[in-house]
């Protein structure tokens, strides 16, 4: 069973992430993580951290020259800025002392974990709920993902691409979706997406945000190419691999709604036209559309998966909402952090990690194995199966 699990707050020392269940024999290069988390980073309409911190990160477990041993694999991401927040952030007893002494935060803001935070862990201070929640938990997502990934495709031959599809009111031509070796591409635009014209009006539409105080969010895709037919199960309801990647992806900071496939707008069509036919050609089974997003009753088919993504505008604003000071009863404004203009482009690096851990998930129940080459063997003798069915 592939299990993961994240630890960190945003101005602490570090964050790091564990993942556990990964078969030894997978080649990673620590400079292979590097580079994944340095595609989290980019992205137009990112704040001042971004720029001035790196992600150092060092393997502390799980991989022995080059290859994982079939151990935790445990990745801790150092936060640079942490020399600065020390006083402030120590795990040792007793007040934080007067010259580092912010002001408490206090006046929570609409849209993030803070009110609904403090009140559920009974602190008076929204730093313990905010530090947590901070998106920069995702980069340690992204660190587990690499190596999910890397699993995916020197076993499987999966490749992952997303790219944005709307941001803010600007949209891309849905024509204008990656394919299988378009991921440089996409990272090339500041936008991540391969429309050009679209391009242009995302970065207007940020700029315009920026001067105006306030932030947006948008809709990113995730494609899932190589995937075998048979990951994810009907029979139960935690098997099935929709919802687990709904799931996943869900729990990415400031989703608000997933759709696979044609998603939503299925609502609007009739059955008539809302699946994918099942054709044989040349001695092959194959599907003309692909409806189902590469899902048919919680199973991989075959077909590309297709995982589209909401993220909600960042919640941190410049000009803040209307709030309550916790400390007085009193009507304020919100409290204000630092923040980004938009995420958007990032999150799909994130959404790109949390699939590939859900696809590796779903592959090792499906294939298991202890090491990289019992997995190959397994999935060999599937595949020699499979190629009876439809004969
Ligand atoms: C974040 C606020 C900003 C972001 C941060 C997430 O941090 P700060 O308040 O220090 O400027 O830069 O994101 C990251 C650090 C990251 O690595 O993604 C928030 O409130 O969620």
């Amino acid at each position: 069973m592939l299990r993961w699990l994240t630890a960190g707050e945003s101005h602490g020392p570090a964050v790091l992430g564990v993942l556990e269940g990964m078969p030894g024999g997978v080649e990673i290069v620590p400079s292979g993580i590097a580079a994944e988390l340095a595609r989290r980073r980019l992205g137009y309409g990112r704040g001042a951290r971004m720029a001035f911190e790196a992600d150092r990160l060092d393997v502390i477990g799980g991989l022995w020259r080059g290859l994982t041993t079939g151990g935790p694999v445990a990745i801790v991401i150092a936060n640079s800025e942490w020399p600065k927040w020390q006083a402030v952030m120590s795990a040792e007893p007793g007040e934080v002392p007067d010259e580092a002494r912010a002001a408490a935060l206090t006046r929570p803001r609409p849209g993030h974990a803070d009110l609904a935070g403090m009140m559920k862990y009974d602190v008076t201070d929204a730093r313990v709920i905010l530090e947590r929640a901070s998106a920069r938990e995702t980069a340690a997502r992204v660190a587990l993902g690499a190596v999910a990934r890397a699993f995916l495709v020197e076993g499987f031959g999966i490749s992952l691409v997303s790219h944005v599809t709307k941001l803010g009111p600007a949209e891309a031509d849905p024509k204008m979706a990656p394919g299988p070796g378009d991921g440089p591409r996409v990272d090339a635009s500041p936008v991540r997406t391969l429309d050009q014209t679209a391009e242009a009006a995302m970065i207007a539409a940020i700029d315009s945000a920026r001067q105006q105080g306030d932030s947006l969010g948008g809709e990113i895709e995730v494609i899932a190419h190589g995937v075998p037919v048979g990951l994810g199960s009907h029979v139960q309801g935690d098997r099935r691999l929709d919802g687990n990647l709904a799931g996943a992806v869900m729990s990415i900071p400031a989703i608000k709604a997933v759709e696979i496939g044609a998603g939503r707008r299925l609502a609007g069509l009739p059955g008539s036209g809302a699946h994918d036919a099942i054709e044989r050609r040349d001695g092959c089974l194959v599907r003309p559309t692909n409806r189902a997003g590469g899902i048919e009753g919680g199973i991989s088919n075959g077909q590309p998966i297709i995982i589209r993504a909401t993220m909600k505008p960042i919640p941190s604003l410049v000009r803040p909402l209307p709030s309550v000071d916790l400390a007085t009863g009193q009507a304020s404004q919100a409290m204000l952090q630092r923040s980004d203009v938009t995420a958007v482009p990032a999150a799909g690096v994130v959404a790109e990690a949390m699939v590939a851990l859900v696809l590796a998930q779903a592959a090792l129940d499906k294939f298991g194995g202890d090491s990289l080459a019992e997995t190959r063997r397994n999935l060999a003798g599937y595949l020699a199966g499979l190629a009876r069915v439809g004969q």
